[in-house]
């Protein structure tokens, strides 16, 4: 069957959908996959609620592959990364990464610089966030001292990533590779929050993926510090004690569970958008590319 939404590409194959983007892997002369070289495809697909919307964000595919590279190399220093080259199909040009195919660490690598969401509820149960111990009296939006590791299970899709302690990571990878793992992820967090710091942007938490080259060296693969693998929050905004806006999907959400007559346990799935809604968000996303990068799309 081939893949609702993932375009076809001549001379690749295309391996696998998530929600949002779509794995490739070139073909070789002989018409086999290459296996050492993925294509990352970025689409215009916009979740919300756990659910892919009908109504495609234009160019949010360009601006997220453009905001992960421009990411990248403000990274370089820190940790080297699976990017080979830029050079993709017309059809996907500008939202599309050729990469280095690694042998990927099975563990989500999250790092975590304000208190929010899945880590806020583990919190209020147990007062620790993936047996990470935190001081009492915080609540949602709480700038921590320092940015934590909290890593969790990779679920298969559909499914919901759970929350994994430390030492099960090094069971899984050993001590030296978690030990590498978290404190990269945690400096990728920092120098993130660093940068974004007087732009105009706090990115809450981050969830980063690593691979193994073929000389067993760590590399930063996937995307990094987007919107989709991180929590943007307009700094301006930022009121510990509620529920803090999302920088590019506020108008989404709101429209959908306050305008649209959508009840999001309804089991049905969420209407198309309006041509208003659609556009003030992909400004969203511009605007956040724009920011940070001090460039245009
Ligand atoms: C990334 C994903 C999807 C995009 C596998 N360099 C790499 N080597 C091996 N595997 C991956 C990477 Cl990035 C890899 N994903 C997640 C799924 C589109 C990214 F459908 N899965």
């Amino acid at each position: 069957m081939t893949q609702p939404g993932a375009p076809d590409l001549p001379g690749y194959v295309h391996v696998y959908s998530g929600k949002v983007r779509d794995l490739y892997a070139p073909t070789l002369p002989d018409g086999e996959p290459d296996p050492d070289r993925l294509l990352l495809v970025a689409s215009d697909r916009l979740s919300a609620f756990d659910q892919i919307l009908d109504t495609p964000i234009p160019d949010k595919g360009r601006v997220l592959t453009q905001l992960s590279l421009w990411w990248f190399d403000q990274l370089a220093d820190l940790v080297p990364n699976h990017v080979i080259s830029t050079d993709v199909p017309d059809a996907v040009e500008g939202r599309a990464v050729l990469v280095r195919r690694l042998d990927m660490v099975p563990v989500e690598c999250v790092a975590r610089a304000y208190l929010t969401g899945g880590g806020l509820g583990e919190y209020r149960a147990s007062g620790h966030v993936s047996g990470v111990a935190l001081p009492d009296g915080l609540v949602d939006g709480s700038r921590l001292s320092e940015p934590i590791f909290t890593p969790s299970t990779k679920a298969p899709q559909g499914q919901h990533d759970q929350p994994m302690p430390y030492a099960d990571v090094v069971a899984e990878i050993g001590p030296d590779r978690a030990a590498e793992a978290r404190d990269l992820t945690i400096a990728i967090l920092a120098r993130g929050n660093e940068i974004a710091a007087g732009r105009g942007i706090l990115i809450a938490d981050t969830k980063v993926e690593f691979g193994i080259d073929g000389d067993g060296g760590i590399m930063l693969a996937d995307e990094v510090l987007t919107p989709d693998s991180s929590r943007f929050w307009p700094a301006d905004q930022w009121h510990p004690g509620r529920p803090q806006p999302s920088y590019d999907k506020q108008f989404v959400r709101d429209w959908l569970l306050t305008e649209s007559g959508w009840d999001k346990n309804s089991g049905d799935a969420p209407p198309s958008l309006p041509d208003h809604i659609v556009e003030q968000t992909r400004d969203r996303y511009v605007e956040a590319y724009a920011r940070l990068t001090g460039a245009s799309l």
